[in-house]
């Protein structure tokens, strides 16, 4: 699929047949979206469609060649997606639900969020590049060094931080040294 969104709210979709599909909205690039709250609705019974984007110098922020993006979602038990990607890792609660995905393309991403039994359905969504504790768009030394900082913390200790815990296995460790 190939994807291109405008600044008009609707992004052009190329499965086999083009198809306009109407988004919420242009979330931007990681630094823009990095730890912003979008709030929406899902009581219409529709996906909520989102376009966002990541540009080469993100993708290359860490030494890997690619980046973990992370999709919060309070108020729905259903994981988000992005068309032509699994999560790598998911979790869901009774109203909230999350997913990791890795990003190794620079370009634009389609992100549903599906209706789900719940009603009504305000929800919070909430995007993060995982490893970038500090929230500034870029895992880097500094965000390592929190990591390492808090190596061995379990959920409940003092000092524990869901922005540490990469995998939210509740165990800071090793694994979640990102950078
Ligand atoms: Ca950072
Ligand atoms: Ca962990």
């Amino acid at each position: 699929m190939n994807l291109i969104a405008g600044d008009t709210g609707e992004a052009i979709a190329y499965f086999d047949n083009p198809q306009v599909l109407p988004l919420e909205a242009d979330l931007g690039t990681a630094s823009k979206f990095t730890g912003t709250v979008t709030n929406g609705n899902l009581s219409d019974g529709n996906s909520d469609l989102y376009s966002l984007g990541f540009r080469d110098s993100e993708i290359n922020s860490t030494a890997k060649g690619w980046v973990l993006l992370g999709v919060d979602v309070n108020g729905t038990d259903q994981l988000p997606s992005i068309e032509g990607l699994i999560p790598i890792s998911s979790q869901t609660g009774s109203d909230s639900s999350f997913a990791l995905f890795l990003i190794d393309q620079a370009g634009l991403y389609l992100l549903s969020l599906q209706p789900s039994s719940l009603s009504p359905q305000p929800y919070q969504l909430r995007l993060g590049i995982a490893g970038d504790v500090n929230n500034d768009g870029a895992v880097d030394a500094l965000d390592s060094q929190a990591v390492t900082a808090a190596l061995g913390l379990a959920e409940g200790d003092a000092g524990y931080d869901l922005a540490l815990d990469v995998n939210r296995n509740r165990l800071i460790n090793e694994v979640d040294i990102v950078g």
